[in-house]
């Protein structure tokens, strides 16, 4: 394994070529690809977490590429380092919802203290963000200490980013209320802060009136943790107006999360649900390879009601069980 050993000592050093390539092979459904990959990580887990990891979501148009094309390279002038991943389910091989924006990051993406991946295509969503939280990782392991994961303002993404990360910043433009902006109430109280982007010119006032609907709302929700309660503030990412705000409520976040505890305890959590999620799939996964044609047949009796939906479950899992336990006696793959 001297080759994987290589690209460690790349990884740890911030080579971003070592960061794309260790990337590629966490995403990579080969099965020997897999076991470096898993090695890979097991390696490195010493050099990570000491990031921010912050999520951003919103939906499109709403001015997120722009917004963190202006943000990061403002961090990367203060000396940071930083990640950009994305979590979208719907992304294709072609076109990530990042790589469809690359012009809007035209600058970010040619920054040597910046790093930009797409999302890993294909898919469900669980695979996706699996795949993300690794990449998240591997970004720390090479030194980056702002990551942030942005992903689209619809369906269960935000959920499954929210899981990953220590801040949740929400997106929204000025005017249309929640419903013309599909904005779920869901999505509102995962957020840690909301941005109303588009604050300048035409759009300001209606930004302002905006920022004061959406104080009153978050009023309204329970705080997530006790010790930071979600505020609104207002930015312009066209005219790179806000940003210093925004990095100021990060780090006012950071502090009260470390200092109160709060943020070893979450991610202390967050490690955990994704061991149980990781073996709610790769149990189904196993299942579900057992039986290619029977687990269609009596799907489809218990359907028709001709087979009691818990005795189905339990036969399948009995004889599931069994072999799995014939398997480990003889030994794995012998
Ligand atoms: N007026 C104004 N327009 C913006 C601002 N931020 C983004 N836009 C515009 O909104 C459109 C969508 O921006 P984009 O960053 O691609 O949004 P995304 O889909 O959320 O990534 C583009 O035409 C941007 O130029 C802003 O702060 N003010
Ligand atoms: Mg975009």
């Amino acid at each position: 394994m001297a080759k994987l050993d290589d690209l460690k000592n790349d990884l740890v050093a911030g080579r971003r070529r070592a960061l794309a390539k260790a990337i590629t092979l966490v995403e990579s459904t080969r099965p020997d690809h897999q076991a470096e990959a898993q090695a890979l990580l097991a390696s490195i887990l010493c050099h990570t977490g000491k990031s921010i990891r912050l999520g951003i979501t919103g939906t499109p148009g709403v001015g997120k590429s722009t917004f963190i094309e202006a943000f990061g390279l403002s961090l990367t002038a203060q000396g940071h380092k930083v990640a950009v991943l994305a979590v979208d389910p719907s992304s294709s091989r072609t076109g990530g919802s990042i790589l469809g924006d690359k012009t809007r990051m035209e600058l970010l993406s040619k920054d040597p203290n910046a790093f930009i991946r797409p999302s890993p295509s294909g898919g469900t969503l669980g695979g996706v963000a699996r795949r993300t939280r690794e990449a998240m990782l591997l970004c720390e392991a090479a030194g980056y200490d702002v990551v942030l994961i942005e992903t689209v303002g619809v369906g269960q993404s935000e959920i499954a980013v929210s899981e990953m990360v220590d801040m949740f910043l929400l997106m929204l433009s000025p005017g249309g209320g929640d419903d013309l902006q599909g904005i779920k109430r869901g999505i509102m109280e995962l957020a840690d802060l909301v941005i109303i982007n588009k604050a300048d010119g035409d759009l300001k006032r209606a930004a302002m009136r905006a920022a004061s609907d959406y104080t009153s709302a978050l009023h309204l929700m329970r705080p997530k943790v006790d010790c930071w309660t979600a505020s609104v503030v207002l930015a312009s990412a066209l005219k790179g107006e806000g940003l210093d705000v925004v990095w100021q409520k990060i780090q006012d976040f950071e502090a009260a999360m470390k200092d109160s505890g709060t943020l070893e305890q979450m991610r202390e959590a967050q490690a955990k649900a994704w061991m149980w999620s990781e073996i709610h799939d790769q149990l189904m996964d196993a299942f579900q390879a057992n039986y290619p044609e029977k687990l269609g047949q009596v799907e489809a009796a218990v359907g028709k009601g001709q087979t009691p939906a818990t005795a189905a479950a339990r036969a399948l899992l009995k004889d599931f069980l069994t072999q799995g336990r014939k398997i480990s006696a003889q030994g794995p793959e012998s």
